[in-house]
């Protein structure tokens, strides 16, 4: 099994197992990854952990043997197959916390980019080196890096190809925190700082801080009232303001 999904405590684990090629994605990995994602959102899971095998690297990309001698319509399926599935972590209905663990290059880098939350550990190394390779990112780097830490920046490194160390991807904000091992425990951790609110609210949320990249600032307020007006309507919004009357600690429902 290149692709393993455990459920550890109240998260699903996803850890890519292939450290002899640095967890390289193949195509078929990228289709196992979007199956564990699915069964993770299909699980108890509270939050989705992506991780890597072995303490070197999370995932060093797209894998380059199977990427060469492919003829084009070929090509663009494979990069509309990566940016599906890497989409699903927008959709899936829990969060999901990208545990990087060394190489985060080319597709793994996009990978943890399509995570709701990214953690490095001291040794992660974020880049995408696609254009020493005469290419451009393709699963969907080109759209969530500048979204996420602003054009210039986003340039700079798609450009160069050049890496960023942990500490530089914390101040660009590529990555949220800079965790030390026990890698996982301090991803639970992490994770335990929002899993216990409602997954309906944490969606909502997530839905409309997502609008804010991709749409004007007045139809960005519609959808904030819309979907707050949604979560208003929820049973756990009723027992979250009953609970803080009472001066209790809610008990959500994700209902
Ligand atoms: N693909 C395949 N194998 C890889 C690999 C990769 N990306 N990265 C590492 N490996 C393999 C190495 O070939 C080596 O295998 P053996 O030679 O032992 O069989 C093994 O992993 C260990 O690697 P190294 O010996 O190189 O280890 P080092 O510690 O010396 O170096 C490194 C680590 C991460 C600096 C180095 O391996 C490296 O530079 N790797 C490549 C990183 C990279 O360039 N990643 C970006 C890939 S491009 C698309 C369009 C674009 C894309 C995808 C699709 N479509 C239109 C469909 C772009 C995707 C990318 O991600």
């Amino acid at each position: 099994m290149t692709i393993e999904l455990d459920l550890r405590d109240e998260f699903a684990v996803l850890r890519i197992n292939r450290p002899e090629a640095l967890n390289a994605l193949s195509f078929s990995l990228i289709g196992d990854i979007g199956e564990a994602i699915d069964r993770a959102g299909a699980s108890d899971a509270r939050a989705l952990i992506v991780t890597g095998a072995g303490e070197k690297s999370f995932c060093a990309g797209a894998d380059i043997k199977e990427l060469m001698d492919r003829p084009l319509a070929e090509q663009k399926r494979g990069a509309e197959l990566g940016q599906a599935v890497f989409s699903r972590l927008d959709r899936l209905r829990i969060p999901s916390v990208a545990l990087v663990n060394g190489y985060a290059f080319g597709g793994g880098c996009e990978l943890a980019l399509a995570c709701t939350f990214r953690l490095a550990s001291p040794n992660a190394r974020f880049g995408l080196p696609e254009i020493k390779l005469g290419l451009i990112p393709g699963y969907g780097g080109t759209q969530r890096l500048p979204r996420l830490i602003g054009e210039a920046r986003a340039l700079e490194l798609i450009m160069t190809g050049r890496t960023a160390n942990a500490e530089e991807a914390l101040r660009l904000g590529l990555v949220n925190r800079i965790v030390e091992p026990p890698l996982l425990d301090a991803a639970f951790a992490f994770a335990r700082e929002f899993s216990s609110h409602g997954l309906l609210a944490l969606q909502f949320a997530r839905e409309a801080v997502q609008r804010a990249a991709s749409t004007t600032l007045a139809e960005g307020l519609r959808a904030e009232a819309d979907l707050s007006t949604l979560a208003y309507r929820t049973a756990d919004a009723e027992e979250g303001m009953k609970a803080f009357i009472e001066k209790r600690k809610p008990v959500f429902k994700d209902t």
